[in-house]
């Protein structure tokens, strides 16, 4: 069976780096996103900070009254979580493409199964410098990788070396790796079990992998031969794809807001080749097709329609969005955006690419 490979990506400073996307100029300043500081007075508490503002000793989760004793000159942003899902979708649609099985870890992190994809970890590390150029040409946003055999090793890997670094870890460099790390640091060590293992004098993961065995049953039952395992960096947990929750979809805005039902079909028309060729790259089918419309002013209608079996040809898809749309274009009232969105998406030819291994 060939070598498992797991890559783990997860991008730098990631709120941050959005909002300096959206606004160049905040470019390698200290940014902080979250709660508003309120000169100090300030409730609530810090997302990100950039890695600028990281220096003065500001950090995720930190009260915001504490993040402005430490930089008041820092500059304070509130969350913007629209811009943060939809560069998300844009860096997921990216990822996936090079994996032969995906799944999404949070907004900002993804595992990819590579085994197969590449033969051993030299062509994973070429694959991993090619994620990241592809991810920055289409965001502008920069990742960390993390290349190991298990979804385990690639986690602690990605946040070896941030930001904008790539860790390749080989199955016979994966004890010595782990061995000084805080055990925090393993992929579902919360809080609760860190203090816990704290309380048997057990700190880094390497004296954790050499813990007596007994001595680990007796303290957290069946966990305990499984919480050494994992420090000893094994771990054969899959990979879980999450299809059915992702949606395709566009949206349009006029020029100008037009009532001509000729040109309105027109763009839905485009937008349903746009959404048909994207599905189609991504090998999924669908069964539910919806369609948004706003009128001038902010009037915005959406209707969907669940077919019975997966849309079959990009006419039937085009058909079934003009019978949605019909009803709110009979009055003849200006409309300003219009959009098509397909959901229920299932991976049509993925079970074979598994099957190829
Ligand atoms: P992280 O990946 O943990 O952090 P990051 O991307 O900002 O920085 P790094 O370069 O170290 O990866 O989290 C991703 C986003 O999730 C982060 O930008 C903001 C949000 N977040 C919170 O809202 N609260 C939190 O406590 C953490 C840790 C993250
Ligand atoms: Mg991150």
């Amino acid at each position: 069976m060939a070598q498992r490979i797991v890559i783990h990506v997860d991008m730098d400073q990631f709120f941050a780096a959005c909002e300096e996307r959206e606004r160049p100029e905040l470019k390698g300043k200290p940014i902080v996103v979250g709660a508003d500081p309120k000169g100090g007075k300030g409730r609530g508490v810090v997302s990100t900070a950039s890695y600028p503002a990281r220096k003065f000793g500001v950090k995720s989760g930190m009260p915001i009254s504490q993040a402005w004793k430490l930089c008041p000159q820092c500059v304070y942003l509130p969350l913007n979580f629209e811009l943060y899902v939809k560069l998300s979708n844009e860096v997921m649609e990216v990822l996936r493409k090079f994996a032969v099985k995906f799944e999404i870890w949070g907004i900002d992190e993804a595992f990819l199964e590579v085994t197969g994809k590449v033969d051993d970890f030299t062509g994973a590390e070429k694959l991993a410098k090619e994620i990241k150029k592809a991810v920055k040409a289409k965001t502008g946003l920069s990742c960390s990788i993390g290349v190991g055999p298990n979804k385990l090793v690639a986690k602690v890997a990605s946040d070896f070396r941030k930001p904008d670094g790539i860790t390749v870890v080989k199955p016979t460099e994966v004890r010595q790796f782990l061995s000084p790390m805080p055990v925090r640091k393993l992929l579902w060590i919360g809080p609760k079990t860190a203090e816990a293992l704290k309380a048997i004098g057990i700190e880094r993961v390497g004296e954790l992998a050499e813990a007596d065995p007994t001595v680990l049953f007796e303290e957290f039952g069946k966990m305990g031969p499984q919480l050494r395992l994992m420090a000893q960096g094994i771990d054969e947990s899959p990979l879980i794809e999450t299809w059915e929750a992702k949606s395709i979809g566009n949206q349009r805005t006029f020029e100008n807001d037009t009532s001509d039902e000729k040109e309105i079909f027109a763009k839905l028309d485009e937008l349903s080749d746009e959404v048909w060729g994207r599905a189609g790259e991504e090998d999924v089918a669908f069964k539910n097709i919806g369609i948004v419309i706003r009128f001038t002013g902010f009037e915005t209608h959406t209707k969907a329609r669940e077919l019975r079996k997966p849309c079959g040809s990009l006419e039937e898809l085009k058909k079934v969005v003009h019978e949605l749309a019909m009803p709110f274009l009979e009055e003849g009232r200006p409309v300003r955006l219009v959009g098509v969105r397909l959901a229920d998406l299932k991976r049509e030819k993925g079970q074979k690419k598994l099957e190829e291994f």
